[in-house]
C-alpha cells in the first residue's frame, strides 16, 4: 500500500532533496540543504551503531542550523547566501578565532559543506566502481582527498576505523534501497551532478567572502 511504501527508505529520495536546494537564481535553500542531511544521517545509521559518532555530529549541526531557520530572525536564514550576508553584516560570526559566536550558522554550515565533498567524492567512485570494489576503501580515498584535511589525528583514526566496518557493496547498495546495480549507477549518474553544483556554489561563496576557514 502508500503507507507502506512511504515508510519505505530510499536513498534516491535523500539525493532527490538536494535537487531541492537550489532556487531559481541558483541560490541554497537551507531548509532542503539540512533535509538531505537528515536523510543521509538516518540512511548511516541504518548501517549500525558504530556510525553513530558521525551521526551524532551531523545530527548537532544540522539542529543549530534547524534553530536558525525556526528562530526570530529565521528570514534570513532562508538561502545559504542570505544567512551568510546576515550574519556577515551584522558581526555574528567569529572569524579568525573562537570568540562570543563559536556556533554561528556560517562555521556550522562549512563543516557539513565540507562532508558534502566527501559525500561527493564518494559517491561518484560507488557509481564508477564494480562488483569487487571495496565500500571501505572508497569511502577512505574519498575521506582522505577531503574532509579528512580538516580533522586533527585523532578524529581521522577513529574514521579510519568507522570505514573498516563498512558493509560491502553488495549490502550497501540494498540498504540504498534504490533497485539493482544498474538503477543504482543511474540514480547517482542523476544526484551526483546536483550535489557538485550546490557544493561549487556554496564553495564559491564561501570563497568570495573567505570563510573557508571558519574556525
Ligand atoms: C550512499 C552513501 C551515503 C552515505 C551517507 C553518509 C552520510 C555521512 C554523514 C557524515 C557527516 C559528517 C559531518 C562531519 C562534520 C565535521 O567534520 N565535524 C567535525 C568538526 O566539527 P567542529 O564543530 O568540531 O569544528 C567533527 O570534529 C567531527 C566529528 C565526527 C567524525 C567525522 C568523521 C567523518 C567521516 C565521514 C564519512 C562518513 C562515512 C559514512 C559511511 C557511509
Amino acid at each position: 500500500s502508500a503507507v507502506i511504501e512511504e515508510q519505505k527508505f530510499s536513498l534516491q529520495e535523500v539525493l532527490d532533496t538536494f535537487k531541492l536546494c537550489l532556487s531559481e537564481n541558483q541560490d541554497v535553500y537551507v531548509e532542503h540543504y539540512v533535509a538531505g542531511w537528515r536523510g543521509l544521517v538516518k540512511f548511516m545509521n541504518s548501517l549500525g551503531n558504530v556510525f553513530t559518532f558521525i551521526s551524532k555530529d551531523a545530527v548537532s549541526k544540522i539542529q543549530i542550523l534547524v534553530n536558525f531557520l525556526n528562530g526570530e530572525n529565521g528570514s534570513h536564514y532562508v538561502t545559504i547566501q542570505s544567512m551568510v550576508k546576515y550574519e556577515l553584516d551584522n558581526q555574528l560570526v567569529d572569524l579568525d578565532k573562537r570568540g562570543s559566536h563559536p556556533e554561528s550558522g556560517s562555521r556550522t554550515l562549512l563543516r557539513l559543506h565540507r562532508a558534502l565533498r566527501w559525500l561527493e567524492l564518494f559517491l561518484e567512485r560507488l557509481r564508477t566502481s564494480t562488483e569487487d570494489s571495496k565500500t571501505s576503501v572508497m569511502c577512505a580515498d574519498a575521506y582522505n582527498e577531503s574532509l579528512s584535511q580538516h580533522h586533527p589525528w585523532l578524529i581521522r583514526k577513529a574514521a579510519g576505523m568507522a570505514f573498516c566496518v563498512l558493509p560491502g557493496r553488495p549490502t550497501f547498495f540494498e540498504v540504498m534501497n534504490v533497485g539493482g546495480a544498474e538503477r543504482v549507477v543511474d540514480m547517482l549518474g542523476d544526484a551526483v551532478p546536483m550535489i557538485s553544483k550546490v557544493y561549487q556554489i556554496t564553495e564559491d561563496l564561501y570563497a568570495q567572502n573567505n570563510l573557508l576557514e571558519l574556525p
